[in-house]
């Protein structure tokens, strides 16, 4: 089995400062939070902009100061979301992609996302991939539902994503596929051969998803954008404490965990 790529998303875009007063939301608190979970074991950042008012944005000038931050302290791999939150158009979304960043995310379909929908019509992924590909960027494959494997078959089949892609399969969402072993064993199988994958799971499906990819091979991204807290009822007080649990799992299943550089090579980026 390869080393465990542990990605962390400390932020997203739906979640506040009311439900957990820890949640990194400003360039600086964003970046000490990932410090802290790279040092903690993360390889991989997923990150999303909030403005001064901790309302979602997708301005290329906030991402570039969340990166230039969290560039300041480590090599950590940078993800830019291009999902944003509900409701963005495709042009506010993509922007941060510009930058260049090494990693971005691209959600494979539509989908409810609790009471809202998540538009990503076939034109929004072939828009997406095209931008993706003319920076040089390598996607990452959000799955939120199982016919999303299939949509992102037919982007293979056009050449607009690799053929070697990295999947994340984000289950527990509210509409969307639920948390399950059965359905991690039906996604981690349903993906080409020599594709990589991890798994989000949301709210309490985190911790059991994550231990699962763990025996199973694949790769686990935890954090607040996902789930805000430690146990039931127990807020999580960092990001970093969510990374060193899964950590210590791995660990004690014998599951090395990758540095960024490992992980670079898992994923066929470029070394920084
Ligand atoms: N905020 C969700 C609507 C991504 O970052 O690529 C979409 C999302 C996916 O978080
Ligand atoms: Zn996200």
């Amino acid at each position: 089995m390869s080393k465990l790529i542990i990605t962390v998303a400390p932020t997203g875009a739906e979640t506040t400062k009311e439900q957990n007063p820890h949640l990194p939301v400003t360039p600086g608190e964003i970046a000490e939070h990932v410090h802290a979970a790279w040092r903690a074991g993360a390889s991989i950042v997923h990150i999303h902009g909030r403005r001064l008012d901790g309302s979602p944005t997708q301005d290329a000038t906030v991402y570039k100061e969340i990166i230039e931050r969290i560039r300041e302290k480590s090599d950590i791999i940078i993800q830019v979301s291009t999902g944003g939150a509900i409701g963005m158009t495709r042009d506010e979304r993509i922007a941060p992609v510009r930058l260049s960043p090494e990693m971005a995310t691209l959600s494979a379909g539509t989908c409810n996302f609790g009471t809202d929908i998540f538009i990503n019509t076939s034109s929004d992924m072939e828009f997406f991939a095209g931008i993706i590909n003319e920076h040089g960027v390598v996607p990452e494959i959000e799955v939120f539902d199982a016919g999303m494997v299939a949509n992102a078959l037919v982007l293979m089949k056009k050449g607009l994503i690799p053929s070697k892609a990295h999947f994340d399969f984000v289950l527990g969402v509210p509409g969307a596929m639920p948390a399950s072993a059965e359905n991690l064993v039906y996604l981690s199988r349903a993906i080409p051969p020599g594709c990589t994958w991890s798994v989000a799971g949301i709210g309490r499906h985190e911790l059991p998803m994550a231990a699962l990819a763990v025996v199973m091979g694949g790769h686990v991204r935890v954090g607040f954008e996902d789930n805000l807290y430690y146990a039931k009822g127990v807020p999580a007080e960092s990001n970093a404490q969510l990374v060193a649990r899964v950590v210590r799992i791995a660990q004690e299943l014998g599951r090395e965990i990758a540095t960024p550089q490992e992980a670079r090579t898992l994923l066929g980026l470029k070394p920084a």
